[in-house]
């Protein structure tokens, strides 16, 4: 039960969650990978995971590195923190550990798989050291648990 003097009442902002190329493919091709989930389905687990701490998401997915640059330059001022699956872009973009740095929000970067068990080039990620803490392979649940993580943090 809350009432208006309650945070979940009061409301604790926003986080935002991004998701970058390929994964608009979620749930439609290499289940045994990515599991069954679609991106519809994450965002919804995102939403639930957040409303229960008493924080709103904003959704932002895209193929387009300059379209993540700008969801994550706009997060400033408007979002208490970021969760970010970045797929591809993770392990080749400065210009997206520029930007995660640049804003200075609590971060968490986030991977379905485990990319330390996969090939080589997964290994290595620009975006970890900019970023508050990284979860990877706990399946789509990394997400709940960011967003877990940001509600002790922010
Ligand atoms: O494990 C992750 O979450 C990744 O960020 C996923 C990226 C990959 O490049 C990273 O190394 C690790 C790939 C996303 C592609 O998503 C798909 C989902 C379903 C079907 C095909 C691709």
């Amino acid at each position: 039960m809350t009432d208006a003097t309650s945070p979940v009442a009061a409301g604790r902002g926003t986080i935002l969650i991004v998701n970058g190329p390929n994964l608009n493919l979620l749930g439609t091709r290499e289940p045994e990978k990515y599991g069954t989930s679609t991106l519809a389905d994450v965002e919804q687990l995102a939403i639930a995971a957040a409303e229960s701490h008493g924080f709103t998401v904003d959704c932002v997915q895209s193929n387009h590195e300059g379209d993540l640059l700008d969801a994550i330059h706009a997060a400033r001022g408007t979002a208490v923190g970021i969760v970010i699956n970045a797929g591809a872009f993770t392990h080749t973009s400065v210009a997206l550990r520029d930007a995660l740095a640049a804003v200075e929000l609590p971060s968490v970067e986030v991977h379905i798989t485990n990319v330390h068990q996969r090939e080589e080039f997964r290994h290595h990620s620009y975006l970890s050291g900019v970023c508050t803490a990284v979860i990877v392979g706990a399946g789509v649940h990394g997400y709940r648990l960011a967003i877990d993580y940001l509600a002790e943090v922010v």
